[in-house]
Protein backbone atom coordinates (compact mmCIF):
# COMPACT_ATOMS: atom_id res chain seq x y z
CA UNK A 1 0.00 0.00 0.00
CA UNK A 2 1.15 3.42 -1.62
CA UNK A 3 0.87 6.63 0.56
CA UNK A 4 -2.09 7.69 -1.98
CA UNK A 5 -3.98 4.63 -1.37
CA UNK A 6 -3.45 4.87 2.36
CA UNK A 7 -5.09 8.87 2.19
CA UNK A 8 -7.53 6.93 -0.26
CA UNK A 9 -8.53 4.45 2.68
CA UNK A 10 -7.79 6.86 5.64
CA UNK A 11 -10.26 9.35 3.58
CA UNK A 12 -12.97 7.19 2.88
CA UNK A 13 -13.03 5.82 6.79
CA UNK A 14 -12.87 9.63 8.39
CA UNK A 15 -15.83 9.87 5.56
CA UNK A 16 -17.60 6.85 6.95
CA UNK A 17 -17.15 8.51 10.59
CA UNK A 18 -19.39 11.19 9.75
CA UNK A 19 -15.82 13.70 10.87
CA UNK A 20 -13.56 15.58 8.93
CA UNK A 21 -10.51 13.20 10.05
CA UNK A 22 -9.80 10.06 11.09
CA UNK A 23 -9.13 9.48 15.14
CA UNK A 24 -5.72 7.76 15.80
CA UNK A 25 -7.50 4.68 16.68
CA UNK A 26 -9.16 4.93 13.24
CA UNK A 27 -5.35 5.30 11.85
CA UNK A 28 -4.23 2.31 13.34
CA UNK A 29 -7.30 0.27 12.05
CA UNK A 30 -6.46 1.26 8.45
CA UNK A 31 -3.04 0.66 8.58
CA UNK A 32 -3.59 -2.65 10.20
CA UNK A 33 -6.21 -3.26 7.08
CA UNK A 34 -3.63 -2.40 4.86
CA UNK A 35 -1.06 -4.16 5.93
CA UNK A 36 -3.40 -7.38 6.04
CA UNK A 37 -4.09 -6.45 2.49
CA UNK A 38 -0.68 -6.33 1.24
CA UNK A 39 -0.20 -9.74 3.22
CA UNK A 40 -2.72 -11.34 1.65
CA UNK A 41 -1.75 -9.55 -2.10
CA UNK A 42 1.81 -10.33 -1.86
CA UNK A 43 3.91 -13.16 -2.59
CA UNK A 44 4.29 -15.67 0.20
CA UNK A 45 7.75 -16.46 1.57
CA UNK A 46 7.50 -19.72 1.47
CA UNK A 47 5.12 -22.16 -0.26
CA UNK A 48 4.42 -25.93 0.70
CA UNK A 49 2.70 -28.08 -1.54
CA UNK A 50 0.47 -31.16 -0.08
CA UNK A 51 0.52 -34.06 -2.37
CA UNK A 52 1.70 -37.98 -2.79
CA UNK A 53 5.15 -38.43 -2.90
CA UNK A 54 7.51 -41.41 -3.57
CA UNK A 55 10.24 -41.95 -1.41
CA UNK A 56 13.42 -44.13 -2.84
CA UNK A 57 14.84 -45.16 0.96
CA UNK A 58 16.96 -47.86 -0.94
CA UNK A 59 17.86 -48.82 -4.75
CA UNK A 60 14.51 -50.59 -5.34
CA UNK A 61 12.85 -49.90 -2.52
CA UNK A 62 10.48 -47.15 -2.87
CA UNK A 63 8.31 -45.55 0.36
CA UNK A 64 4.48 -44.39 -1.26
CA UNK A 65 3.38 -41.28 1.07
CA UNK A 66 2.19 -38.05 1.41
CA UNK A 67 4.97 -35.36 1.67
CA UNK A 68 5.59 -31.49 0.99
CA UNK A 69 6.69 -30.68 -2.64
CA UNK A 70 7.19 -33.74 -3.72
CA UNK A 71 9.68 -34.79 -1.17
CA UNK A 72 10.08 -35.80 2.25
CA UNK A 73 11.13 -34.82 3.99
CA UNK A 74 10.43 -31.42 3.38
CA UNK A 75 12.54 -28.58 2.32
CA UNK A 76 14.21 -26.82 5.02
CA UNK A 77 13.17 -24.00 5.65
CA UNK A 78 15.02 -21.34 6.99
CA UNK A 79 13.66 -18.06 8.96
CA UNK A 80 14.82 -15.08 10.04
CA UNK A 81 14.21 -14.49 13.80
CA UNK A 82 11.45 -11.47 14.56
CA UNK A 83 10.68 -11.29 10.68
CA UNK A 84 7.10 -11.63 9.62
CA UNK A 85 6.59 -14.44 7.55
CA UNK A 86 3.99 -15.75 4.96
CA UNK A 87 4.24 -19.69 4.40
CA UNK A 88 1.29 -20.63 1.47
CA UNK A 89 -0.01 -24.38 2.22
CA UNK A 90 -1.29 -25.57 -0.70
CA UNK A 91 -3.39 -28.75 -0.04
CA UNK A 92 -3.63 -31.10 -3.10
CA UNK A 93 -5.31 -34.53 -0.89
CA UNK A 94 -8.46 -35.54 -0.27
CA UNK A 95 -8.78 -35.00 3.31
CA UNK A 96 -8.49 -31.56 5.31
CA UNK A 97 -4.54 -31.02 6.57
CA UNK A 98 -2.84 -28.85 9.27
CA UNK A 99 0.83 -27.75 9.43
CA UNK A 100 1.62 -26.97 12.93
CA UNK A 101 5.49 -24.89 13.07
CA UNK A 102 6.49 -27.04 16.40
CA UNK A 103 8.86 -24.52 18.87
CA UNK A 104 7.32 -21.66 17.80
CA UNK A 105 5.47 -18.94 20.60
CA UNK A 106 3.17 -17.74 17.91
CA UNK A 107 -1.22 -17.51 17.74
CA UNK A 108 -3.07 -20.29 18.28
CA UNK A 109 -4.96 -18.96 14.65
CA UNK A 110 -1.91 -20.23 13.28
CA UNK A 111 -0.12 -22.76 15.55
CA UNK A 112 -1.23 -25.54 13.47
CA UNK A 113 -3.56 -27.35 16.10
CA UNK A 114 -7.72 -28.08 15.09
CA UNK A 115 -7.92 -28.24 18.93
CA UNK A 116 -6.50 -24.71 19.93
CA UNK A 117 -8.78 -22.97 16.74
CA UNK A 118 -6.49 -23.29 13.77
CA UNK A 119 -8.27 -23.26 10.74
CA UNK A 120 -7.59 -26.43 8.55
CA UNK A 121 -6.19 -26.58 5.32
CA UNK A 122 -9.34 -27.64 2.87
CA UNK A 123 -9.43 -30.49 0.64
CA UNK A 124 -7.81 -29.29 -2.50
CA UNK A 125 -7.70 -26.23 -1.14
CA UNK A 126 -5.32 -23.68 0.16
CA UNK A 127 -4.60 -21.60 3.20
CA UNK A 128 -1.84 -18.73 4.46
CA UNK A 129 0.10 -18.70 8.02
CA UNK A 130 1.43 -15.57 8.63
CA UNK A 131 3.37 -15.10 11.84
CA UNK A 132 6.53 -13.89 13.38
CA UNK A 133 9.02 -16.93 13.91
CA UNK A 134 10.44 -16.92 17.68
CA UNK A 135 12.49 -18.24 19.19
CA UNK A 136 15.46 -18.75 17.22
CA UNK A 137 17.04 -22.36 16.25
CA UNK A 138 16.65 -25.81 15.01
CA UNK A 139 12.60 -25.82 15.24
CA UNK A 140 10.33 -28.23 12.57
CA UNK A 141 7.20 -28.01 11.13
CA UNK A 142 4.90 -31.44 10.40
CA UNK A 143 0.92 -32.32 10.34
CA UNK A 144 -0.83 -31.92 13.03
CA UNK A 145 -3.85 -33.80 12.18
CA UNK A 146 -5.15 -36.98 14.14
CA UNK A 147 -4.58 -40.44 12.81
CA UNK A 148 -6.19 -42.98 15.24
CA UNK A 149 -5.98 -46.24 13.92
CA UNK A 150 -5.28 -44.87 10.45
CA UNK A 151 -1.43 -44.78 9.29
CA UNK A 152 -1.85 -43.00 6.66
CA UNK A 153 -2.41 -39.84 7.97
CA UNK A 154 -0.53 -37.39 10.48
CA UNK A 155 2.97 -38.04 11.62
CA UNK A 156 2.98 -41.39 9.73
CA UNK A 157 2.95 -39.68 6.62
CA UNK A 158 5.89 -37.67 5.53
CA UNK A 159 4.66 -34.61 6.16
CA UNK A 160 7.17 -32.94 7.95
CA UNK A 161 10.47 -30.94 7.66
CA UNK A 162 13.32 -28.74 9.66
CA UNK A 163 12.54 -25.37 10.29
CA UNK A 164 15.86 -23.38 11.59
CA UNK A 165 14.93 -20.05 12.33
CA UNK A 166 17.85 -17.88 12.11
CA UNK A 167 19.06 -15.57 15.26
CA UNK A 168 19.24 -11.60 14.84
CA UNK A 169 23.16 -12.90 15.19
CA UNK A 170 24.93 -16.12 14.95
CA UNK A 171 28.28 -16.81 16.05
CA UNK A 172 28.78 -19.62 13.84
CA UNK A 173 31.75 -21.56 15.02
CA UNK A 174 31.44 -24.21 12.70
CA UNK A 175 32.70 -25.47 9.44
CA UNK A 176 29.68 -27.17 8.15
CA UNK A 177 26.37 -27.74 9.31
CA UNK A 178 24.82 -31.00 8.87
CA UNK A 179 20.87 -31.72 8.96
CA UNK A 180 19.94 -34.88 10.32
CA UNK A 181 15.95 -36.31 10.97
CA UNK A 182 15.87 -39.59 12.32
CA UNK A 183 12.73 -41.50 10.72
CA UNK A 184 11.00 -44.92 9.89
CA UNK A 185 8.78 -45.69 7.22
CA UNK A 186 6.11 -48.48 5.99
CA UNK A 187 4.29 -48.13 9.49
CA UNK A 188 1.76 -51.16 10.59
CA UNK A 189 0.21 -52.57 13.36
CA UNK A 190 1.60 -55.41 15.88
CA UNK A 191 0.89 -57.29 18.90
CA UNK A 192 3.50 -55.98 21.25
CA UNK A 193 5.30 -58.32 23.84
CA UNK A 194 4.74 -58.64 27.17
CA UNK A 195 7.29 -56.91 29.07
CA UNK A 196 11.16 -58.43 29.97
CA UNK A 197 12.11 -56.54 33.27
CA UNK A 198 16.10 -56.46 33.71
CA UNK A 199 18.40 -53.20 33.93
CA UNK A 200 19.37 -53.47 30.65
CA UNK A 201 16.08 -53.84 29.16
CA UNK A 202 15.08 -51.10 31.52
CA UNK A 203 17.65 -48.67 29.90
CA UNK A 204 16.78 -49.95 26.33
CA UNK A 205 13.11 -49.42 27.24
CA UNK A 206 13.95 -45.73 28.41
CA UNK A 207 12.36 -46.17 32.18
CA UNK A 208 13.84 -45.21 35.14
CA UNK A 209 14.72 -47.20 38.21
CA UNK A 210 11.36 -48.19 40.28
CA UNK A 211 10.88 -46.29 43.12
CA UNK A 212 10.15 -47.57 46.33
CA UNK A 213 6.37 -48.95 46.92
CA UNK A 214 5.03 -48.60 43.73
CA UNK A 215 4.07 -51.45 42.15
CA UNK A 216 4.87 -51.40 38.57
CA UNK A 217 1.57 -53.09 37.37
CA UNK A 218 -0.77 -51.79 34.67
CA UNK A 219 -4.33 -50.50 35.84
CA UNK A 220 -6.01 -53.51 34.20
CA UNK A 221 -4.55 -57.23 33.79
CA UNK A 222 -5.99 -57.13 30.19
CA UNK A 223 -3.03 -58.39 27.58
CA UNK A 224 -1.15 -55.02 26.06
CA UNK A 225 -3.13 -53.33 22.69
CA UNK A 226 -1.76 -52.59 19.42
CA UNK A 227 1.13 -51.08 18.44
CA UNK A 228 2.65 -49.74 15.79
CA UNK A 229 6.40 -51.06 13.69
CA UNK A 230 7.87 -50.39 10.77
CA UNK A 231 9.34 -52.30 7.57
CA UNK A 232 12.23 -49.63 7.14
CA UNK A 233 14.34 -46.90 9.18
CA UNK A 234 16.56 -43.98 7.55
CA UNK A 235 18.54 -40.39 8.23
CA UNK A 236 16.71 -37.89 6.14
CA UNK A 237 15.43 -40.22 3.16
CA UNK A 238 17.79 -42.74 2.68
CA UNK A 239 18.40 -46.20 4.22
CA UNK A 240 22.11 -46.50 5.92
CA UNK A 241 24.36 -47.38 2.76
CA UNK A 242 22.29 -45.97 0.52
CA UNK A 243 22.36 -42.30 0.80
CA UNK A 244 25.19 -39.47 0.05
CA UNK A 245 27.97 -39.78 2.88
CA UNK A 246 28.52 -36.87 5.34
CA UNK A 247 31.84 -35.77 3.75
CA UNK A 248 34.06 -34.30 6.15
CA UNK A 249 37.86 -33.06 6.42
CA UNK A 250 39.89 -34.01 9.73
CA UNK A 251 40.18 -30.79 11.82
CA UNK A 252 36.87 -29.71 10.94
CA UNK A 253 33.87 -29.01 13.45
CA UNK A 254 30.50 -30.16 11.66
CA UNK A 255 27.71 -28.95 12.98
CA UNK A 256 24.69 -31.68 13.45
CA UNK A 257 21.16 -30.46 13.78
CA UNK A 258 19.54 -33.69 14.59
CA UNK A 259 15.91 -34.37 14.85
CA UNK A 260 13.75 -37.54 15.46
CA UNK A 261 11.18 -37.18 13.23
CA UNK A 262 9.37 -40.59 14.57
CA UNK A 263 5.73 -40.62 15.03
CA UNK A 264 6.53 -42.90 18.17
CA UNK A 265 10.42 -43.98 18.42
CA UNK A 266 12.49 -43.34 20.74
CA UNK A 267 15.92 -43.04 19.19
CA UNK A 268 19.92 -43.73 20.50
CA UNK A 269 22.51 -42.94 18.57
CA UNK A 270 26.25 -42.54 18.59
CA UNK A 271 29.01 -41.99 16.15
CA UNK A 272 32.45 -44.18 16.93
CA UNK A 273 35.46 -43.04 18.68
CA UNK A 274 33.76 -39.33 18.60
CA UNK A 275 31.98 -36.94 21.09
CA UNK A 276 29.42 -35.03 20.44
CA UNK A 277 29.78 -31.24 22.01
CA UNK A 278 25.90 -30.46 22.67
CA UNK A 279 25.23 -27.43 22.38
CA UNK A 280 21.45 -26.85 22.05
CA UNK A 281 18.01 -29.13 22.97
CA UNK A 282 15.13 -28.33 20.65
CA UNK A 283 16.93 -25.24 19.39
CA UNK A 284 17.80 -23.36 22.81
CA UNK A 285 21.17 -23.18 23.82
CA UNK A 286 22.06 -25.07 27.13
CA UNK A 287 23.74 -23.72 30.39
CA UNK A 288 26.64 -26.38 30.45
CA UNK A 289 27.22 -27.53 27.05
CA UNK A 290 28.82 -31.24 27.68
CA UNK A 291 30.82 -33.60 25.04
CA UNK A 292 28.59 -37.06 24.86
CA UNK A 293 29.38 -40.47 22.89
CA UNK A 294 25.81 -40.85 23.23
CA UNK A 295 22.39 -39.21 22.15
CA UNK A 296 19.01 -39.99 22.86
CA UNK A 297 16.08 -38.44 21.59
CA UNK A 298 12.63 -38.68 22.28
CA UNK A 299 9.97 -38.06 18.95
CA UNK A 300 10.09 -34.54 18.36
CA UNK A 301 13.15 -33.68 20.41
CA UNK A 302 16.08 -32.24 18.33
CA UNK A 303 19.95 -31.90 19.54
CA UNK A 304 22.46 -29.53 18.25
CA UNK A 305 25.70 -31.33 18.10
CA UNK A 306 29.42 -30.16 17.36
CA UNK A 307 31.52 -33.10 16.30
CA UNK A 308 35.26 -32.45 15.84
CA UNK A 309 36.24 -34.11 13.07
CA UNK A 310 39.67 -35.84 14.61
CA UNK A 311 39.91 -39.64 13.91
CA UNK A 312 40.17 -40.08 10.21
CA UNK A 313 37.63 -42.69 8.98
CA UNK A 314 34.64 -44.54 7.62
CA UNK A 315 31.77 -44.12 10.38
CA UNK A 316 28.51 -45.18 10.63
CA UNK A 317 26.33 -42.17 12.74
CA UNK A 318 23.44 -44.11 13.65
CA UNK A 319 21.41 -46.21 15.93
CA UNK A 320 23.78 -47.81 18.76
CA UNK A 321 21.26 -51.14 18.28
CA UNK A 322 22.83 -53.23 15.27
CA UNK A 323 19.03 -54.44 14.77
CA UNK A 324 18.06 -50.75 13.87
CA UNK A 325 21.25 -50.08 11.93
CA UNK A 326 20.33 -53.01 9.55
CA UNK A 327 16.95 -51.60 9.40
CA UNK A 328 18.23 -48.69 7.67
CA UNK A 329 19.06 -46.11 11.04
CA UNK A 330 22.15 -44.56 10.24
CA UNK A 331 24.45 -42.43 7.81
CA UNK A 332 27.92 -42.75 6.65
CA UNK A 333 30.49 -39.91 7.58
CA UNK A 334 33.49 -39.68 5.00
CA UNK A 335 36.39 -38.39 5.71
CA UNK A 336 38.28 -37.35 3.04
CA UNK A 337 40.89 -39.21 1.61
CA UNK A 338 39.79 -42.16 3.40
CA UNK A 339 38.35 -46.00 2.21
CA UNK A 340 37.04 -48.97 3.27
CA UNK A 341 34.07 -50.33 4.60
CA UNK A 342 31.77 -48.31 7.70
CA UNK A 343 32.96 -48.45 10.87
CA UNK A 344 29.84 -48.56 13.13
CA UNK A 345 29.65 -48.94 16.87
CA UNK A 346 30.95 -51.87 18.15
CA UNK A 347 28.93 -51.67 21.47
CA UNK A 348 26.86 -49.08 22.73
CA UNK A 349 28.04 -46.62 24.72
CA UNK A 350 27.90 -47.30 28.76
CA UNK A 351 27.20 -43.33 29.35
CA UNK A 352 23.32 -42.57 30.17
CA UNK A 353 21.47 -40.11 28.56
CA UNK A 354 20.44 -37.53 31.44
CA UNK A 355 18.83 -33.70 30.78
CA UNK A 356 20.49 -32.34 34.13
CA UNK A 357 24.14 -32.46 32.42
CA UNK A 358 23.04 -29.88 30.82
CA UNK A 359 21.80 -27.77 33.21
CA UNK A 360 22.77 -25.26 36.07
CA UNK A 361 22.89 -26.80 39.81
CA UNK A 362 20.11 -25.96 42.65
CA UNK A 363 16.36 -25.03 42.03
CA UNK A 364 14.29 -22.30 40.54
CA UNK A 365 11.59 -19.93 42.60
CA UNK A 366 8.81 -21.25 43.74
CA UNK A 367 6.14 -21.59 41.15
CA UNK A 368 2.63 -19.46 41.15
CA UNK A 369 0.76 -22.44 40.39
CA UNK A 370 1.32 -26.15 40.45
CA UNK A 371 -0.52 -28.96 38.03
CA UNK A 372 0.35 -32.71 39.38
CA UNK A 373 -0.29 -35.22 36.56
CA UNK A 374 -0.45 -38.86 36.79
CA UNK A 375 0.00 -40.55 33.14
CA UNK A 376 -1.22 -44.03 33.32
CA UNK A 377 -2.28 -46.76 30.58
CA UNK A 378 -5.32 -49.27 30.04
CA UNK A 379 -4.60 -52.05 28.04
CA UNK A 380 -6.83 -52.45 25.06
CA UNK A 381 -6.68 -56.36 24.44
CA UNK A 382 -5.36 -58.28 21.79
CA UNK A 383 -6.75 -56.16 17.99
CA UNK A 384 -7.66 -53.29 20.15
CA UNK A 385 -5.61 -49.73 20.80
CA UNK A 386 -4.67 -49.01 24.55
CA UNK A 387 -5.94 -45.79 26.48
CA UNK A 388 -3.92 -43.30 27.96
CA UNK A 389 -4.94 -41.53 30.63
CA UNK A 390 -3.97 -37.84 32.27
CA UNK A 391 -5.44 -38.10 36.01
CA UNK A 392 -7.57 -40.78 35.16
CA UNK A 393 -9.20 -38.83 32.32
CA UNK A 394 -8.65 -39.31 28.48
CA UNK A 395 -8.75 -36.15 26.22
CA UNK A 396 -10.83 -34.86 25.45
CA UNK A 397 -12.10 -35.40 28.88
CA UNK A 398 -8.67 -33.99 30.49
CA UNK A 399 -9.44 -31.74 33.29
CA UNK A 400 -7.61 -28.35 31.19
CA UNK A 401 -4.83 -26.75 33.07
CA UNK A 402 -6.25 -23.03 33.87
CA UNK A 403 -3.58 -20.10 33.84
CA UNK A 404 -3.30 -16.61 34.21
CA UNK A 405 -1.21 -14.78 31.96
CA UNK A 406 1.67 -13.51 33.40
CA UNK A 407 2.54 -16.07 35.77
CA UNK A 408 4.74 -19.21 36.21
CA UNK A 409 3.66 -22.36 36.58
CA UNK A 410 5.26 -25.89 37.04
CA UNK A 411 4.04 -29.06 35.66
CA UNK A 412 4.84 -32.29 37.80
CA UNK A 413 4.49 -35.32 35.84
CA UNK A 414 4.31 -38.89 37.45
CA UNK A 415 4.29 -41.70 34.62
CA UNK A 416 3.25 -44.18 36.28
CA UNK A 417 3.66 -46.51 32.54
CA UNK A 418 6.40 -48.71 30.75
CA UNK A 419 6.51 -46.08 27.99
CA UNK A 420 8.66 -42.43 27.85
CA UNK A 421 6.71 -40.28 26.84
CA UNK A 422 7.75 -36.87 25.18
CA UNK A 423 5.28 -34.24 26.53
CA UNK A 424 5.25 -31.34 24.21
CA UNK A 425 3.79 -27.99 24.94
CA UNK A 426 2.39 -25.91 22.05
CA UNK A 427 3.36 -21.92 21.65
CA UNK A 428 5.07 -22.26 25.17
CA UNK A 429 8.87 -23.10 26.38
CA UNK A 430 9.76 -25.25 29.27
CA UNK A 431 12.19 -25.36 31.38
CA UNK A 432 13.12 -28.73 33.34
CA UNK A 433 12.97 -28.20 37.01
CA UNK A 434 13.31 -31.48 38.33
CA UNK A 435 14.31 -34.98 36.68
CA UNK A 436 13.70 -38.10 38.84
CA UNK A 437 14.04 -35.75 42.13
CA UNK A 438 17.29 -34.26 40.89
CA UNK A 439 16.68 -30.32 41.22
CA UNK A 440 18.31 -28.73 37.74
CA UNK A 441 17.26 -25.47 36.00
CA UNK A 442 17.97 -23.56 32.96
CA UNK A 443 16.90 -26.00 30.08
CA UNK A 444 15.21 -25.29 28.02
CA UNK A 445 12.41 -26.89 25.77
CA UNK A 446 9.61 -27.48 24.07
CA UNK A 447 9.42 -31.52 24.28
CA UNK A 448 10.65 -33.12 27.49
CA UNK A 449 11.07 -37.06 27.75
CA UNK A 450 9.58 -38.77 30.43
CA UNK A 451 10.71 -42.02 30.81
CA UNK A 452 8.80 -44.67 31.86
CA UNK A 453 7.73 -44.97 35.37
CA UNK A 454 10.07 -41.49 35.63
CA UNK A 455 9.47 -38.46 37.69
CA UNK A 456 9.49 -35.10 35.89
CA UNK A 457 8.83 -31.55 36.99
CA UNK A 458 8.89 -28.59 34.41
CA UNK A 459 7.74 -24.86 34.68
CA UNK A 460 6.27 -22.52 31.64
CA UNK A 461 5.44 -19.04 32.05
CA UNK A 462 1.90 -18.26 30.84
CA UNK A 463 2.99 -15.86 28.23
CA UNK A 464 1.27 -16.45 25.17
CA UNK A 465 -2.46 -15.95 25.92
CA UNK A 466 -5.12 -18.47 23.99
CA UNK A 467 -5.42 -22.24 23.93
CA UNK A 468 -2.60 -24.23 24.29
CA UNK A 469 -2.24 -28.08 23.39
CA UNK A 470 -0.05 -30.22 26.18
CA UNK A 471 0.30 -33.60 24.99
CA UNK A 472 2.45 -36.74 24.27
CA UNK A 473 3.97 -36.52 20.87
CA UNK A 474 3.74 -40.13 20.22
CA UNK A 475 0.96 -40.17 17.56
CA UNK A 476 -0.12 -43.60 19.23
CA UNK A 477 -0.63 -42.34 22.61
CA UNK A 478 -2.05 -38.81 21.64
CA UNK A 479 -4.84 -40.15 19.95
CA UNK A 480 -6.01 -42.35 22.08
CA UNK A 481 -6.24 -39.66 25.10
CA UNK A 482 -2.74 -38.21 26.24
CA UNK A 483 -3.48 -34.99 25.98
CA UNK A 484 -4.94 -31.78 27.75
CA UNK A 485 -5.83 -27.92 27.36
CA UNK A 486 -3.92 -25.32 28.56
CA UNK A 487 -6.49 -22.71 29.02
CA UNK A 488 -6.19 -18.81 30.09
CA UNK A 489 -8.57 -17.62 32.73
CU1 LIG B 1 3.37 -40.99 25.16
Amino acid sequence: MDRRDFLKIAGATALGAGVQAATPEQVRQVIAAGQRASVANAAPDFSLRISPVLVEVAPNQTVSTIGYNGVAPGPILRMREGQRTTVEVVNDTDVPELVHWHGQMIPPEVDGSAEEGTPTVPAHGRRRYTFVPQPAGTRWYHSHTMAGPDLNRGLYTGQFGFLYVEPKSDPGQYDQEIFIALREWQPYLTAEEEDEEDAGDRQQRQQAPPPPGVRRKNKSDTPTGLEVAYRVLTINDKALGFGEPVRVKQGQRVLFRILNASATEPRRISLPNHKFQVVALDGNPVPKPQSVELLQLGPAERIDAVVEMNQPGIWVLGSILPEERQQGMGIVVEYAGQTGTPQAAAKPPHEIWDYTMFGNNGSVPPPDGKFQLTIEEIHGGPGKFNRWLINGKSYPNTDPLKVKAGHRYRIIIRNRSDDPHPMHLHRHQMEITNVDHQPTSGVIKDTITVLGYGDLEMDFVANQPGPSLFHCHMQIHMDFGLMAMVKYV
